[in-house]
């Protein structure tokens, strides 16, 4: 479904009265508003091709209807998204779940949607109908060498499939990993999945980036072999240059302090990217935001003082990407809501007062340090994120524009009640 451009016009006519009051107001809240707004229509979220269709669990999955069926109706509802907040202009492509049958095509109706094509995700987690060995014992880290280089394989595979689609990195998720006590030798686990990962890296072309996310459960539930940040430190330390660590902010165990994980990453330079999504229990992949939105406040407030602190350009030097899954929203509006609560952080993180913070810090006014925080966070930014989307010709509001334009009755009249969507 194509949005046209006067349709935005009209729907930020009508709000920009309203938008405009909230505008001056925070203006006169927010001492550096005009580099904030800046900052955010520079700031691109890039879209899971695996969350564009409804998700579920062991017990059940609700299909909400009008799912994209092929890459290319994914890359048309990423492109309907772009067009409405202006801040979703990549997609994050899973193997196999989209190969791209003519790469060149793929590439060339992503360009006409505005759309690049963010880190490749390999899948040595699921076995394919067509696959010669099994994972269900681990793929990099199999005790069989053979299972192994399929694994490698495969990932070398992906690799050639991003370099036609023009991307730059590929993020390894392993599900490696064991079930109980006595099932792995961890020793021999990890310097496996090393040593496959070293031939993995060597088919990176020059200026590539290799992602290696860790997970502290599931679908193993006593061991995974990248189960933590240190885990995928040492992996990505002991690669190379172009191996760096990716957080999913689900992937944690409870009350586990990602800001502080994410501060000592990027101290080491080895902070490679993002899948944003939030939970209150396990990795949920539920709504950026909608759980524990001061953490994630916190987590930009660590990347702006970190990447500030190393002159990094915000927009390009990390990855930024959504990891969700949709059991019981409509996938669109979940991903408008998530990249909301993501720009919301970022804007907030921007607006701290890093003089007086740093301040309060050296004389160990821990009261003020809190203020200083909170007062940011308890700042409304929503209206420069509005502004910020309004200059880049998106919609000052995207959800109630979607919902206007009954975009999701329309992908039903299109495609169809039943239709299901590849991935989780
Ligand atoms: C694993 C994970 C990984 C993806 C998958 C879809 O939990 O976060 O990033 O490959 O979800
Ligand atoms: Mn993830």
């Amino acid at each position: 479904m194509q949005l046209e451009k006067y349709k935005i016009q009209q729907h930020n006519d009508d709000l920009l009265k309203i938008h405009e009051r909230r505008l001056n107001f925070a203006v006169s809240e927010i001492e550096n508003a005009e580099q904030i707004i800046q900052k955010l229509i520079d700031f691109q979220i890039a879209i899971p091709s695996w969350a564009l269709g409804t998700g579920g669990t062991r017990f059940g999955r609700f299909s909400g209807g009008g799912e994209p069926r092929v890459l290319e109706e994914k890359i048309e509802d990423v492109g309907l998204l772009n067009a409405l907040n202006q801040a979703s202009g990549a997609i994050s492509l899973h193997i196999p779940w989209d190969i791209p049958k003519d790469a060149k095509a793929i590439k060339a109706l992503a360009a006409q949607h505005g759309l690049k094509f963010d880190a490749v995700n390999s899948n040595t987690f699921q076995d394919q109908p067509d696959q010669a060995l099994t994972y269900k014992f681990g793929s990099l880290q199999n005790v069989d060498k053979a299972v192994r280089k399929q694994a490698i394989q495969h990932n070398i595979e992906v690799i050639k499939h991003g370099i036609e689609l023009g991307s730059e990195s590929l993020t390894v998720w392993l599900s490696d990993g064991s079930c109980f006590p006595g099932q792995l030798n961890f020793r021999k686990a990890f310097q496996n999945t090393l040593e496959s990962l070293e031939e993995i890296y060597a088919a990176l072309p020059h200026d590539w980036k290799m992602f290696v996310e860790y997970k502290a459960f599931e679908p193993n539930f006593y061991s995974m072999t990248v189960g933590d940040w240190g885990q995928s430190l040492l992996f990505a330390q002991k690669l190379g240059p172009k191996a760096y660590t990716l957080v999913d902010l689900g992937h944690h165990l409870p009350n586990a302090n990602i800001e502080q994980i994410v501060a000592l990453l990027l101290m080491e330079e080895k902070l490679g990217g993002f899948h944003f999504n939030d939970s209150k229990y396990g990795d949920d992949d539920l709504t950026a935001g909608a759980m524990k939105p001061y953490q994630l406040f916190l987590i930009f407030n660590e990347l702006v003082e970190g990447m500030d602190a190393r002159g990094m350009n915000h927009a390009t030097d990390l990855g930024w990407m959504i990891d969700a899954s949709h059991n019981v929203k409509d996938p669109l509006e979940d991903l408008l809501q998530s990249v909301e609560g993501i720009m919301v952080a970022y804007a907030q993180a921007l607006a701290v007062d890093r003089k007086s913070l740093i301040e309060a810090q050296a004389v160990n006014d821990v009261v003020k340090a809190q203020e200083i925080l909170q007062n940011a966070f308890r700042t409304d930014v929503r209206a420069l994120v509005a502004e910020a989307r309004l200059r880049a010709g998106g919609a000052l509001n995207p959800l109630s524009l979607y919902r206007g334009l009954k975009v999701r009755e329309n992908l039903i009249a299109e495609r169809g009640l039943k239709t299901v969507a590849t991935g989780l």
